[in-house]
């Protein structure tokens, strides 16, 4: 393996004997969720994870390398830790030059899992094209990673404070596959409908493998986002959400919130627009991202 990566006893003894691993993304902890809900939730998806019949790696940088699955210790040390960059394609090197701590993000875990050997990867909801994205030119790594690297993606589609047209057009554009799981709508991480049809439908996890056996057959390249609904019981509607998020858009602004901090920032504020039901739906959705992951990389090993 890369001499920057370096794996927990676990993921490389399932790696070696090519048993499923799904990796996880660990800026959710730092910077998508409060202590401590964002620990006890990054446990409970490593719980999902095994129960599924698949190895978990939590990804992150500490001490200048990067983890491939982190100890119960060093995951809690991460959720109440001050300071840990927030890192993706541009920066994750720079954290293990510097030796300072760092979250991965959807575009940095990618790369990591990856370089692990690691084909599947559940988190939230990917980072995409921010509204107003014509001014600012804010679109996340997250995209261009997706196009270049071949690691699948199972997240509740994209998140609602984005433009999700204009990210399914660059998805689209970049020739990234988008998988409604179950489901021939795209989802609104929050809500499970967005009003925008999936590009592709695909029921189950056998039939997401086939896909991608068929895809590295032809030797196309790069990832592939499954968007899987967040559950009915679990959901936001649409309808409800909209004001939540115009408002919480209309509060970065006017805090001139840009960059790396958006994304966090909106998170944050809708939490508190919802008096915590956005938290509780982030968690549930999740944890059922999890349990989709372990069953593609089940079926894939
Ligand atoms: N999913 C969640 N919460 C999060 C994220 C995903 O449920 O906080 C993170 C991911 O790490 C994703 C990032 O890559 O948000 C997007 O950040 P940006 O918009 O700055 O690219
Ligand atoms: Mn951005």
């Amino acid at each position: 393996m890369n001499p920057l990566l370096t794996p927990t006893a676990e993921v490389a003894a399932a790696l070696s004997a090519g048993r499923p691993v799904v990796a996880l993304e660990s800026t959710i902890v730092t910077h998508g969720m409060p202590w401590p809900a964002n620990v006890e939730t990054a446990r409970a998806v490593e719980d999902v994870v095994r129960a599924g019949g698949a190895v978990p790696a939590t990804i992150a940088v500490l001490d200048g390398r990067i983890r491939i699955g982190l100890s119960p210790d060093e995951l809690e040390a991460l959720g109440k830790a001050n300071g840990v960059m927030k890192l993706s394609r541009a920066d994750l090197a720079y954290a293990v030059a510097t030796g300072r701590p760092g979250s991965t993000t959807v575009a940095a875990t990618m790369i990591a899992a990856d370089r692990a050997g690691i084909r599947v990867f559940a988190t939230g909801g990917i980072g995409g094209v921010h509204r107003g994205a014509e001014e600012s030119f804010d679109v996340s790594a997250d995209l261009d990673e997706l196009a270049r690297t071949p690691v699948i993606v199972v997240a509740a589609g994209a998140k609602a404070i984005l433009d999700v047209p204009k990210t399914l057009e660059v998805l689209e554009t970049r020739g990234v596959p988008v998988v409604g799981f179950g489901t021939d709508e795209f989802p609104a991480f929050w809500s499970r409908r967005s009003g925008l049809k999936a590009p592709l439908t695909i029921d189950d996890a056998a039939g997401v493998a086939a896909f991608q056996r068929a895809r590295e057959a032809l030797g196309v390249g790069g990832g592939m986002l499954v968007a899987n609904p967040v559950p009915a019981a679990d959901e936001i509607p649409a309808a409800e959400m909209a004001d939540h998020i115009a408002a919480s858009l209309a509060a970065a602004a006017a805090a001139g919130v840009v960059g790396k901090a958006v994304t966090p920032f909106l998170l944050g504020d809708i939490l508190e627009r919802t008096a915590g039901r956005s938290l509780a739906t982030n968690v549930a959705l999740v944890k059922n991202n999890a349990r989709v992951a372990a069953a593609i990389a089940v079926a894939l090993s």
